[in-house]
């Protein structure tokens, strides 16, 4: 599964063009019993079953002599730290990210004090494995690395890139269903769009999701934008 994720789309490409490198390596190599045995069960009874320590600590040794020190050994865990687009920038600047994942209860916990470097968690929900936490983290990450989004300027307008949500999207055609595209969009005065865009990011944020304005970079017009929403003039989805 993970092999498969990581070889389409932007992702493959980039391993395509060797603008990253990227190896998925089975638990159970690391193994030195016949039936190559990663998990046991819990110390002090319990449901599910943990990771062993023996085949996390061996195989990490092992990349250390094949591929050299990793920057960050992670783990994928709802006790990690919160993954951001700002925690996904941080990583894109290391060379060498190694992820710990399986699907099992729980890891051992020597794995995470004498192992790992830093907990990671997609967000506040269990699933069944680490994996797709990982492939999430690599996504979002590998995006961040020059060259691997063909468009560097759609990387820098991102959501979030700015702190802010998304403004709307459209495409032909102009009606469709009764369901008219914003006039502005169709005028070509292109600061009066940037200045809509910028104002519906900023409404939706307002709206939807209050809490990133206080780390948003606004300008002074956004400023006053927001002040009049808060003050409850121009409410309802027309406001302007
Ligand atoms: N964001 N899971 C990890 C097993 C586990 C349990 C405890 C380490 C410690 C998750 C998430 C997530 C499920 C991945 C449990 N590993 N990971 N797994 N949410 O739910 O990152």
């Amino acid at each position: 599964m993970v092999r498969a994720a990581l070889q389409d789309g932007v992702l493959g490409r980039a391993v395509e063009s060797g603008l990253i490198d990227l190896q998925v390596h089975d638990l159970r190599a690391f193994t030195t019993d016949r039936h190559k045995v990663v998990d046991d069960t819990p110390f002090g009874g319990g449901p599910g079953m943990v990771l062993k320590p023996e085949p996390l600590f061996r195989a990490v040794d092992t990349l250390r002599e094949t591929r050299g020190e990793p920057d960050l050994v992670l783990l994928p865990s709802p006790q990690g730290r919160r993954f951001t687009q700002q925690v996904a920038g941080e990583y894109s600047r290391k060379a060498h990210l190694v992820f710990l994942c399986g699907r099992y209860e729980g890891v051992d916990e020597r794995v995470s004090t004498a192992l790992v470097t830093e907990e990671v968690s997609i967000g506040d929900y269990v699933l069944s494995g680490g994996e797709l936490p990982a492939l999430v983290i690599v996504d979002a990450v590998a995006r961040l690395v020059p060259g691997v989004v063909g468009d560097a300027e759609s990387v820098v307008r991102d959501s979030f890139t700015r702190g802010l949500l998304d403004h709307p999207h459209y495409t032909r055609p102009a009606s469709f269903r009764g369901l008219d595209v914003p006039g502005v969009l169709l005028s070509g005065h292109h600061g009066e769009i940037e200045r809509w865009r910028r104002q519906q990011a900023l409404r939706r944020t307002f709206e939807r999701r209050p809490d990133l304005l206080e780390d948003a970079a606004l300008t002074d017009e956004e400023r006053q934008w927001l002040a009049r929403w808060k003050a409850g003039e121009n409410n309802g989805a027309q406001a302007s």
